[in-house]
């Protein structure tokens, strides 16, 4: 065919593979198309299909994908991955019979951690961020959100949430921050848990705000973190500057952490063991994401499950996160999250692979990603296995062959 009768100018063609759409508009199992190829303009998917129906691109460079399966770069929408220190002391407290919420009462837990936090500067946080952030991009990670929280002070807080910009500036992985200021309450306002509240609403949130630091703002709800009333204050001055919000929510105990996220239209609510159904609810009116979180439920020995059953009868969207962090999720793995939401969580390989792509992108309002179809960022993995549900089926093994992120080849 002569040049002139060639429809677009395309970057590159993947051809020769199996592609999981995710795409709900697709409707076979993952949105599976078969014998597909994938074209890439700039950073955008250009089109997608039957590679039978391949139009006649302009384009040079074509990659044959030898049968491969293509999926949306997966996506990482609850870590806690900048932090210092170390809590393998309380680990080996906790192998023997010490609760989580007891080593919190007690002054270590997430405590700990903001100590050594504290006294990071932020080229050593940077480091340590990095290394992790690179851990989850090896099996095919593309986007990430990253909370602070264990700063839990204005400079520290600030600091954090510098180093999460700083990994999604210099790495090819993209980067939605959360200010979680409202995570503990620091050692220098014990029993003072409003006076804290207060210092967050008109000091360190409003810094972080100013500075662009944040893109969404969370809490932690529960017994040993802040009241649903505390959070709410936390929630208005959010609201005050336009910044989404998410919560975690029901994790230890039900505090009605979902209702109160929902009545905000919260992006999230994260965790989510002691739901209730009114909670169901109220995040489905509100399109409130249900982020669940295996690694801290199986690290935890929690035995009570999230409501599985409720979610899927009020059709919330469920995504998965790694929730990465020292204490109650030290497993730097997404792919290990598929594997645990399908054997724990009991959720189909095809319900957890939704959970770390096109509703982890829901969860972070990332509206342009988590799906393989035309106009969406050219963000996606190829992988060498024989089935989609081997995502999950496997661990300890890496089937990751290429990643491209923005229509850049990692
Ligand atoms: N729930 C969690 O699972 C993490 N934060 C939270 O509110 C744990 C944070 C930690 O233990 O360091
Ligand atoms: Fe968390």
């Amino acid at each position: 065919m002569s040049h002139q009768q060639k429809t677009q100018l395309v970057d590159f063609v993947v051809t020769n593979v199996n592609v999981m759409t995710l795409d709900p508009t697709q409707p076979a199992t993952y949105g599976l198309i078969q014998d597909a190829a994938v074209a890439v303009a700039g950073s955008k998917i250009a089109w997608v299909g039957e590679e039978a129906d391949l139009p006649d691109f302009d384009c040079t460079h074509t990659i044959d994908g030898e049968g491969k399966f293509l999926s949306p770069g997966l996506i990482d929408c609850h870590t806690h991955l900048v932090f210092a220190g170390s809590r393998a002391n309380e680990f080996e407290q906790r192998l023997t019979g010490v609760s989580y919420e007891e080593i919190a009462r007690q002054g270590g837990g997430i405590i700990s951690t903001v100590n050594a936090t504290r006294a990071a500067s932020e080229d050593e946080l940077y480091k340590l961020a990095k290394t992790r952030a690179e851990q989850l991009m090896s099996e095919g990670v593309t986007s990430v959100e990253i909370k602070s929280g264990y700063g839990l002070n204005t400079e520290s807080e600030v600091k954090m949430l510098k180093v999460a910009r700083r990994v999604g500036e210099t790495l090819a992985l993209t980067v939605k921050t959360s200010f979680l200021g409202a995570h503990a309450i620091p050692p220098e306002f014990k029993g003072r848990g409003d006076d804290y509240i207060d210092l967050l609403c008109e000091e360190a949130l409003p810094q972080v705000a100013e500075l662009g630091l944040a893109d969404a703002v969370d809490g932690f709800c529960e017994n040993i973190g802040f009241s649903a009333e505390q959070i709410a204050k936390i929630f208005d001055k959010a609201k005050s500057y336009d910044l989404p919000v998410k919560l975690h929510a029901e994790q230890l105990s039900d505090q009605s952490g979902a209702e109160l996220v929902a009545n905000y239209q919260g992006l999230s609510a994260d965790h989510l063991e002691y739901l209730s159904e009114s909670g169901v609810k109220a995040m489905k009116q509100s399109g409130t994401v249900a982020v669940l979180l295996p690694g801290a439920f199986y690290t935890l020995s929690e035995t009570k499950l999230p409501p599985m059953d409720l979610l899927r009868e009020h059709k919330v969207d469920i995504a998965i996160g790694s929730d990465y962090n020292p204490g109650s999720s030290p497993l730097c793995s997404l792919k290990l999250m598929l594997h645990m939401a399908s054997t724990q969580f009991k959720m189909t390989p095809e319900e957890a692979v939704k959970g770390v792509t096109v509703n982890a992108a829901k969860a972070l309002g990332l509206t342009n990603k988590g799906v393989i179809a035309t106009g969406f960022d050219a963000d996606f993995c190829l992988w060498d296995i024989q089935h989609p549900t081997e995502l999950a089926y496997t661990f300890g093994v890496n089937p990751l062959v290429k990643c491209w992120r923005e229509g850049k080849l990692r």
